[in-house]
């Protein structure tokens, strides 16, 4: 091997699953998301630190000590914030569109354009017409859903008159008041997008306080349309519940025909699972021994939590199951989905198959997904990859033989039945009680994606046994979630492994009350879902408040990002800091050129919401800031219960 082949295959070495590091390991016909991440390097220091501006074409304007100022006279901070603003509408919007097609095929079903789609969750519907106070004794769950998909369209559409219900129904009080005080509740998701374009085009707002708080409100637009993704995915697909399954590239099947789903959307790959069903018989005729369903990425986590689907690897190495030569057809549908995907299949039988019109790669096999005929282009999906395997006929395959046992599915809901099963009155309190007695020290949230910067998982997983071994209850997310199911970490078995004692109690003591209705017991980390359902986890957190009595600031909770990458991390860490949590990222995101940008984002945000930022690349380091994070409010919540009842007055609002 020469010297320049052998440094190419020690530098992209960027991972710590061994699935990955065994693909990584071999001679492979094309570059990959690692071999690239090192062409990249050395990576732009404008970009890096945010003051890069190319919002107009006189630019690229680059701040330096020679050239303080772009052309137009913008200074560091005014690019640094607008450049943050247009991100946080990037996340925003990513969310929204997706939530924008499910609420679209809701209102298809309801005008009889959708025959495949249906109710699946009356519960949930009616659950929303509660929160929404929508008239539901003696209606149908079809009039009760029209009432529900015009809110979520007023949410969406609102040009004045109003502001967005699904922050107000979802929040504490105290969150609520705070949002209007500092003016940065949308109108509606569509009118905050437009809005924040047009502040933040030349010679516009040069403001960076007030770019700021457009960079929040733009936040508080990407948690409405996720919530309404959300709420509505429960509606139309089921309300998760625990799932006992596998993960990682030991799921691949030589011998099936192999299928993995990818990107973000479910509205597709529920059907694709429905069709696989179906077409059982059509896959066996075809020589093989069955069809093999695996996802990747947030279609992963969807079909993961609902129909048990074992996901087979997360963002990063996306590319790589279809190196071991037994991919037959990944089926992608939004977001995440790496253009370089269809160079690797090419040098295999694998068939790359786009399904929406706002994303197609060039080469790949495209069919046009439409609701009215979802089953069957789900059928198409199928046999394409039947031929795909055809073609496959006796080429070797090399898989790595590693998967790990995973349990999944933990909506809010399915947390309350576990809760519920100590105390049925008041499920919340077997959280708060135990944060009050010290069994927990506190609750994390990890969302997010990977990141190449970074070593590969290292993140996700050095942090997660940290906090696990120090009481932390936690919950997981997006590729953060991938991470853990590819690695162990939601199965039981990590919970002896990684759990100090208190958690341990904690956890065996659920196992114990719901004995009767699992299937296993208890994983160490609770898989809430797809990127798209951090509110799952953000309406624990404001029932915690609620039973407090207090807003969320002042609860041992926060969230982390360990391995951040897209532009919807960026718009759900603005939000989750609105919400008052501390909000670790693992990555410095490109803020860091202004000084008075980046002091906002990790003080002054803490004076006015009480979340805060944290950037901290060093795992162990971020998880002893979190827990530094969560310890200061458990002693202020401490004390401020002790006042409350010396003084028989309600807790201070102040944090
Ligand atoms: O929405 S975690 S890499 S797949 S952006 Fe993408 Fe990040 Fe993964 Fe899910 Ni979320
Ligand atoms: Fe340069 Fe100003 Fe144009 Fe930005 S808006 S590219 S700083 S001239």
């Amino acid at each position: 091997m020469s010297d320049v082949v052998k440094k190419k295959a020690v530098d992209r070495n960027r991972a710590i699953d061994p699935a990955v590091l065994e693909v990584l390991s071999r001679e492979l016909p094309m570059d990959t998301a690692y071999d690239r991440y090192v062409a990249q390097q050395p990576q732009c220091k404008f970009g890096d630190t945010g003051v890069c501006c190319r919002i107009c074409i006189q630019g690229p304007c680059r701040i330096t000590a020679k050239a303080p100022k772009g052309i137009c006279g913008a200074t560091a901070y005014t690019i640094v914030a607008r450049n943050l603003v247009r991100s946080a509408v990037g996340g925003a919007s990513a969310h929204s569109d997706h939530s924008k097609h499910i609420l679209l095929t809701l209102k298809a079903l309801l005008d009889g354009h959708a025959p495949d789609y249906k109710i699946e969750s009356p519960e949930k519907l009616k659950a929303l017409a509660e929160r929404f106070e929508i008239p539901a004794e003696g209606r149908t769950d079809l009039e009760i859903l029209a009432d529900v998909v015009q809110l979520g369209m007023d949410d969406y559409m609102r040009m004045t008159g109003g502001k967005v219900k699904w922050v107000e129904k979802t929040v504490t009080p105290g969150r609520f008041a705070k949002f209007n005080d500092c003016d940065i509740m949308p109108t509606s998701v569509f009118e905050t997008i437009a809005s924040a374009m047009a502040q933040t085009h030349m010679g516009m707002d040069a403001d960076p306080v007030n770019l700021i708080f457009k960079s929040l409100e733009a936040g508080l637009a990407d948690y409405v349309g996720m919530h309404i993704g959300t709420d509505l995915s429960d509606v139309l697909f089921g309300i998760p519940v625990p799932v006992y399954t596998e993960a990682n590239m030991g799921v691949i099947d030589p011998a099936k025909v192999n299928i993995a789903v990818h990107g973000h959307n479910p509205l597709l790959s529920e059907m694709i699972v429905q069709a696989a069903r179906e077409l059982e018989g059509e896959a066996k005729a075809a020589g093989s021994a069955g069809i093999q369903l695996m996802g990747i990425c947030c279609t992963g986590n969807e079909v993961l939590m609902r129909q048990g689907v074992p996901p087979v690897t997360n963002f990063a190495s996306q590319e790589l199951p279809i190196m071991t030569g037994a991919i037959d057809a990944m089926v992608v549908d939004v977001q995440c989905i790496m253009p370089g995907l269809q160079a690797v299949a090419e040098c295999y039988h694998t068939r790359i198959v786009t399904t929406s019109k706002n994303a197609k790669i060039p080469g790949s096999h495209y069919v046009d997904y439409n609701e009215e005929k979802a089953l069957d282009q789900a059928k198409e999906v199928i046999r394409i990859a039947i031929d795909a395997y055809k073609e496959r006929g006796d080429a070797e395959c090399i898989i790595p033989a590693i998967k790990n046992k995973v349990v999944a599915g933990f909506s809010l809901e399915a947390m309350y039945s576990l809760f519920g099963a100590i105390n049925a009155d008041a499920p919340i309190k077997v959280v708060t009680e135990a944060l009050a007695s010290g069994e927990l020290r506190g609750v994390v949230l990890f969302a997010g994606c990977n990141n190449l910067k970074g070593i590969h998982d290292e993140n996700h997983i050095t942090m997660a046994k940290e906090l696990a071994k120090n009481n932390v209850l936690l919950l997981a997310t997006g590729c953060a979630a991938g991470s853990y199911a590819k690695l162990g970490m939601l199965s039981p078995e990590a919970v002896d492994l990684y759990a100090g004692d208190g958690l341990k109690a904690f956890i065996n003591r659920l196992n114990d009350a719901n004995a009767d209705k699992l299937q296993g017991k208890l994983p160490l980390i609770f898989h809430m879902g797809s990127c798209v359902d951090n509110t799952r986890a953000t309406n624990l957190a404001t029932a915690i408040a609620n039973d407090l009595g207090v807003d969320i600031p002042k609860i041992p909770f926060a969230a982390s990002a360990p391995e951040a990458m897209s532009e919807k991390a960026i718009s759900i860490g603005l939000w989750n800091v609105a919400m008052g949590l501390p909000v670790h990222v693992g990555v410095v995101p490109p803020v860091t050129g202004s000084e008075l940008v980046n002091g906002i984002a990790l003080q002054v945000a803490h004076d006015v919401y009480g979340g805060y930022f944290i950037w901290e690349t060093d795992g162990k380091k971020g998880a002893d800031k979190l827990l530094e994070a969560l310890d200061y409010r458990s002693w202020k919540l401490k004390v401020h219960a002790q006042t409350a009842e010396r003084f028989e007055t309600t807790a201070s609002a102040a944090w």
